[in-house]
């Protein structure tokens, strides 16, 4: 799979080289390559933000360079194309598994007040959120997705992985433990150590139950 990250601020995107997934970029499972949107700009300062039309706070980042970048980027528009956005349909757990069976995403940062109408109506496929909360950019936002629609690519995660997480069976996940036994004074449960696997297994079972209830009702109706 592939995912082209569109950003004014590419250097925030080194942390994808990390952990699993640098491991799966290095294997070849997954290819990432952020573009600086800076570098498609027809401004003879270089210019891609400006003020907002009707006025109010803030800038807003213009569609002739996130125009031209996706273009190059994505000429014959066989990428699904994400604008990230707290304005956008929540991203949910069923989406990403869904999303991680396309060959290739471009994924568009929005900086300041977000970015020209226009650039969405003309070139984006579909406006996604990651929650209901503000941040400052959409590049947070573009790392999460990578991060979550990667574990779904063939040979990424062991497939166990995948089976016992939370959300898989539409409860939140047991907790877990390791050595040692006993750490300041607390102990794991008895039942984990016993090896009876149907029992760890409902034990399991019920405490996903009650932490769902809990944390997440609205995951039980
Ligand atoms: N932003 N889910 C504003 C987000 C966000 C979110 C990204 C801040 C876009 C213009 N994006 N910019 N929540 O808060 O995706």
């Amino acid at each position: 799979m592939k995912i082209i990250i569109l950003t004014l601020f590419p250097e925030m995107f080194t942390a994808l080289g990390a952990s699993i997934m640098g491991r799966a970029q290095k294997a070849g499972k997954l290819e990432i390559e952020v573009v600086d949107i800076r570098s498609y700009t027809e401004d003879k300062h270089q210019k891609c933000d400006d003020y907002p039309f009707g006025g109010g706070a803030g800038m807003v980042m213009m569609a002739q360079p996130i125009g031209s970048a996706i273009e190059a980027v994505d000429p014959n528009h066989k990428a699904r194309r994400i604008y990230l956005s707290p304005k956008g349909r929540r991203l949910d757990q069923e989406h990403v598994i869904a999303l991680a069976e396309e060959e290739t995403l471009v994924l568009l940062c929005g900086h300041y007040e977000g970015v020209d109408q226009r650039a969405i109506d003309l070139f984006i496929d579909e406006e996604l959120s990651i929650g209901d909360y503000v941040l400052t950019g959409g590049e947070l936002p573009a790392m999460v997705l990578t991060d979550c629609v990667a574990r779904y690519i063939d040979g990424v995660l062991s497939p166990a992985s995948l089976v016992d997480e939370s959300f898989s069976d539409g409860l939140l996940e047991y907790p877990q433990y390791t050595r040692p036994v006993e750490y300041r004074g607390l102990t794991v449960p008895e039942v984990l150590r016993s090896g009876n696997h149907a029992e760890i297994d409902r034990w399991r079972h019920e405490q996903a139950l009650a932490l769902t209830r809990k944390h997440r009702p609205d995951l039980l109706k």
